[in-house]
């Protein structure tokens, strides 16, 4: 058990791993780290499987796309610290079922950049100085990165999402542009296995969304997507009174293309898809709303906790079905 009192560098969070992954026979053995890819500035990203030789099922979440949003890293390594606290547990567990994929920290360059130079930093660290883009106009920019959760290729640009490099919701030069992007997508689809949930942590606001985000219309199977998303925020709220809304990422949110959710569900064909904003809520009655992003780091403990009942009962929810 390790205590996450602070926001860790991408250096601190490389040796976490490898000490997780290193802390115990039954560690090694049920465990397994690996890089998904690099991005531009040649980071690994960094994924870890935790589950049990009997797990036949697999699960994907990830942290950090958006790299000011401290909270949703932290909350990935908790939650990663909190399922190998599990694999000594001789009981019968999630472990035992799920294979649980995580990637604690999807946009590193954007992560260190926001840790160092600009707390306020979204996107990734890629130039944008190349003519290759998908309109006949050119993007050529001194105005860096691109917003990675606009730059997935499934309804690209049709809603809420710039064309121009200095926005923060900049799309990218063409869909799946992106070395993040195009790496998650690339093992989504090469590990030919079946995914059966795929989450995605984000901050703030405290909501559990379903796609879509690209327009207001909901998907076939949404009464599903969202009883389970219930069954998870009440197991969430009942660890300290912690209250999520529910619904479509358009519909609670803004219409926005390019997210990694909707590419999860519409291209991925992943079934379970949802993006979590973490803590703190957006309504500004709550006492901790001012802090938006800039949570402190008192705040990991308990969301981490929260967020980890939440999950698990939601992964629970999904053993009967199917
Ligand atoms: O706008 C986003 O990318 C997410 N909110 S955030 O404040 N973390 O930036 C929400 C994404 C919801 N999903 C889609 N729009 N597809
Ligand atoms: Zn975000």
């Amino acid at each position: 058990p390790h205590h996450l009192t602070d926001y860790l560098t991408y250096e601190q969070i490389v040796q976490f791993l490898n000490k997780q992954h290193n802390r115990s026979p039954s560690s090694k053995n049920f465990t397994s780290l690996f890089s998904i890819g690099n991005t531009y500035e040649n980071r690994s990203i960094w994924t870890i499987r935790i589950g049990k030789p009997s797990a036949r099922r697999n699960i994907l979440m990830d942290c950090g796309i958006h790299a000011r949003e401290f909270i949703s890293p932290a909350t990935c390594l908790y939650m990663i610290d909190k399922l190998i606290d599990e694999v000594n547990n001789r009981k019968v567990s999630i472990l035992s079922i799920f294979n649980i994929y995580i990637i604690p920290l999807l946009n590193p360059d954007g992560y260190e950049y926001a840790q160092t130079e600009r707390r306020m930093w979204r996107k990734n660290r890629s130039p944008n100085n190349n003519n290759n883009n998908y309109y006949y106009y050119n993007t050529n920019s001194n105005c860096m990165g691109v917003d990675l959760n606009r730059n997935f290729g499934y309804h690209w640009m049709e809603n809420g999402a710039s064309t121009n490099p200095c926005s923060e919701t900049y799309a990218g030069p063409k869909p799946d542009s992106e070395l993040e992007t195009q790496s998650l997508q690339k093992f989504i689809k090469k590990s030919s296995q079946h995914w059966d949930a795929y989450l995605t942590f984000h901050s703030y606001g405290q909501y559990w969304i379903y796609p879509w985000g690209f327009a207001l219309y909901m998907p076939d199977d949404y009464i599903e997507l969202k009883n389970k998303a219930q069954i998870g925020s009440e197991a969430l709220k009942r660890v300290n009174g912690t209250l999520y809304k529910i619904g479509s990422a358009a519909n609670l949110l803004y219409e926005s293309a390019g997210g990694s959710d909707d590419w999860a569900k519409g291209v991925g064909k992943i079934k379970y898809v949802y993006t979590v904003e973490l803590r703190p809520s957006d309504d500004m009655n709550d006492a901790h709303a001012h802090f938006a992003f800039m949570l402190p780091s008192t705040f990991i403990e308990p969301v981490g906790q929260e967020t980890y009942v939440g999950v698990k009962e939601f992964l629970r929810s999904l053993i009967t079905s199917r």
